[in-house]
């Protein structure tokens, strides 16, 4: 088991876009454990690569483990093909510490990815696991959940940060 340091804004690879896998190896199933470990340790309902510092397209998802058994699903190069609805959401991110707002996004989506052993999937998502699958891509992207946030709350939250990371200087 190895659990990795989730890095916090304002990190910068957190503002990349990751890199799509190109081959399914043994390394990326490795990296997939490794972030599996660190979402349940964290805890956390969903984990992106670069929030471990790794810029490359993979996310970790389980929304319901702390109600059911553990079944973390692993989805490699992910991309959102359908959406639909909506629905508001007091979202947090283990990325972006002491902090939750109300994110509105799609309360349904269609994902197609890789799975891990490199086989195409297409997986229909609604409510809390649609707002995961929306958020951990958001994470490919360069983008967190309080760039959806008005400009007011956002500086309020970076302001607040930012005086935070002075004093344990
Ligand atoms: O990507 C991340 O930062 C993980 C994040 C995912 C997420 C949270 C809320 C809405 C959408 C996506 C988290 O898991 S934050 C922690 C959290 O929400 C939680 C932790 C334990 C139990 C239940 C929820
Ligand atoms: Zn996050």
């Amino acid at each position: 088991m190895a659990v990795l340091r989730i890095v916090q804004f304002p990190n910068p690879v957190l503002k990349q876009v990751a890199r799509p896998v190109e081959t399914v190896t043994d390394g990326i199933r490795a990296l997939l454990r490794d972030m599996k470990d660190t979402m349940y340790d964290a805890p956390g309902i969903g984990l992106a690569a670069p929030q471990i510092g790794v810029s490359l397209r993979v996310i970790v998802i389980d929304v319901e483990w702390r109600d059911k058994d553990r079944n973390p699903r692993s989805y490699i190069n992910p991309d959102i093909v359908e959406t639909s609805g909506k629905i508001t959401f007091d979202e947090g991110c283990l990325s972006v510490p002491d902090y939750g707002a109300e994110v509105v996004r799609a309360s349904r989506v269609v994902v197609r990815a890789l799975d891990e052993d490199g086989k195409p999937v297409e997986e229909e998502a609604e409510g809390l696991r649609a707002v995961c699958f929306q958020h951990e891509v958001d994470h490919l992207n360069g983008m967190l959940f309080i760039d959806r946030l008005s400009a007011l709350k956002r500086g309020l939250y970076v302001k607040r940060r930012k005086k935070e990371l002075a004093r344990e200087r």
